[in-house]
């Protein structure tokens, strides 16, 4: 009897591992910041590194200061910089998104209210794992 509630209790410190384990944060971001826009332009590009230890699909990122945020893809096509949308990009445990001047980046459009250099703002970023589960996840851009 008391083996058996011994065992039981080892089972449910177990289950209360494991949950501590998979609560922990398994999405990080680094370097993460927003172009300060020309005057009078009202669009800008945003840049971070986002690991994560699961797959993910970015599915959407907002902010209330800006109409709209879309994951763009930048190549060099005949001396031309062409940029396409990327449509649900993927991270995995082994393939960060790398967000970085001159490739892939965020385009913010329609700015709201202008940018302060130095201001952090924060974006919300709508993950969806291999389950079709949604993440949301905030996320601090610094200006500059
Ligand atoms: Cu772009």
């Amino acid at each position: 009897m008391i083996r058996h509630l011994k065992m039981k209790l080892s089972f449910l410190t177990l289950i209360l591992i494991s949950s501590i384990v998979f609560a922990t944060d398994e999405i990080t971001i680094s370097k993460a910041f927003i172009k300060m826009p020309r005057p009078g332009v009202d669009v800008t590009a945003g840049f971070a590194t986002i690991k994560a230890d699961i797959d993910l699909k970015v599915m959407k990122v907002s902010n209330k200061n800006f109409k709209n945020i879309e994951l763009h893809s930048m190549k060099m096509t005949y001396g031309v910089m062409e940029m396409r949308k990327l449509v649900e990009p993927k991270i995995g445990p082994n393939s960060p998104l790398v967000l970085s001047p001159g490739n892939d980046h965020l385009m913010l459009f329609g700015i709201n209210e202008k940018l302060k250099s130095g201001e952090n703002l924060d974006l919300t970023f709508v993950f969806k794992d291999s389950k079709d589960n949604k993440i949301t996840k905030v996320f601090k851009f610094v200006v500059k």
